[in-house]
């Protein structure tokens, strides 16, 4: 079958060999080392607090991911991103406040979802941080919306979009994928591949277990990257960034990383084969990967190191402080934010008007 036969084979897309970034110093690297830390205490301090029952609800830990979102903010701080419910490290590498994001564990009207979404649900406006979903899947095709709305703006940025490698499983991950290599959208698809869904490793739950080549059926370009090294990271996301700003289409990367906790907080994770655990810690931590190179190759002295840390120590213990003073939300915002206005009369980039629920209702008629 000659190429005019079939019009519409997907041209071969390959990333470019460079993301054109300049290097990172070391004061640069300390920035990551420190926020990779915040990410992983904040979420030790939360941790306790489930068990103190100050956090209600489902609690999901990113220990062990902390170079996927800290690598991908290096690059990415001023796009969009959306995502799934293991989601507290994705709100702090976006810049939202250990205080916003403690106080919203702990449901109060503080917290950067004004108490009302909690742990599954992060979400800031300011921060560009557009959730937080707890149905596997769901918010896939959401990307593709704001990806539509970047276009649509003539918007500098594309959508980063997490998901696990449960995730890749779904129907509505595969439509959206489709969909935006056909549109070629500004979509940066991130398949954080901790190895499990819940229980189930990911070769018992899928033939393919590098999810990056889903992209291969829709015609994306897509590619596997070792994800426990924050530089390879921003490098390899970086690629792809550039790669999507200059009009190529989306990207799918599936970034291999682990994760140290169970599922959730109620999981005890004894399906792990025995000593699997202990070998990505000693081999594969993010922290313990940068701390080295730290110390190695940019000649960091550890105590400047253990300054950090004690340094972040402080700031998880003032967001505890922070979140156990504020005041939970008024009961009469039960309702806010539930329904959309009907209005469409407020233009593309201004704030809709918050609607009461008795307001939606008389609009709906
Ligand atoms: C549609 C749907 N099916 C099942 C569940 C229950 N569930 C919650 S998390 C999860 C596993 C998802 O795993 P993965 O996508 O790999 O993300 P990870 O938890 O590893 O970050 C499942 C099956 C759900 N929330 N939504
Ligand atoms: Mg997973």
């Amino acid at each position: 079958m000659n190429e005019q036969a079939r019009p519409d084979a997907p041209a071969e897309r390959t990333l470019p060999e460079h993301s054109g970034l300049p290097a990172l110093d070391t004061a640069d690297l300390l920035a990551l080392y420190r926020e990779m830390r915040l990410l992983r205490r904040l979420e030790e301090v939360a941790a306790k607090a489930y068990t103190q029952r100050k956090i209600l609800g489902f609690c999901h830990l990113y220990i062990g991911q902390e170079s996927v979102a800290c690598g991908v903010g290096a690059v990415s701080k001023d796009d969009y991103w959306i995502t799934a419910y293991r989601d507290h490290g994705h709100a702090l590498a976006k810049g939202v406040s250990a205080r916003a994001v403690m106080a919203e564990l702990f449901g109060k009207e503080t917290g950067c979802t004004k108490g009302q979404g909690g742990s599954m649900h992060l979400f800031s406006k300011e921060h560009r941080l557009l959730g937080g979903y707890g149905i596997v899947g769901a918010h896939v095709p959401l990307a593709n919306g704001v990806a539509w709305a970047i276009r649509h703006r003539n918007e500098d940025r594309v959508c980063v979009c997490y998901f696990g490698d449960g995730a890749a499983n779904q129907g509505a991950f595969f439509e959206a994928l489709c969909l935006a290599a056909l549109y070629k959208l500004p979509v940066l698809f991130i398949c954080e591949n901790n190895g499990y869904a819940m229980g189930t490793a990911t070769h018992r739950g899928s033939a393919l277990t590098d999810m990056s080549l889903r992209g291969m059926g829709v015609g994306m370009a897509h590619k596997q990257v070792e994800g426990f090294d924050v530089e390879v990271v921003r490098e390899e996301v970086g690629r792809a960034r550039r790669f999507i700003r200059e009009g190529n289409g989306p990207v799918i990367l599936e970034l291999v990383t682990y994760r140290h906790r169970g599922h959730s907080m109620s999981d005890p994770a004894k399906y792990r084969p025995d000593g699997e655990l202990e070998h990505v810690k000693q081999e594969s931590d993010p922290l313990v990967i940068l701390r080295k190179r730290l110390e190695g190759l940019h000649k960091v002295e550890p105590a400047t190191l253990d300054a950090l840390d004690a340094s972040v120590e402080d700031e998880c213990d003032d967001a505890v402080r922070f979140a156990e003073e504020s005041a939970e939300p008024p009961v009469s915002t039960l309702y806010d934010y539930t329904y959309a206005p009907q209005t469409t009369s407020y233009a593309v980039g201004e704030d809709a008007p918050t609607h009461t629920l008795e307001q939606s209702q008389q609009e709906a008629g």
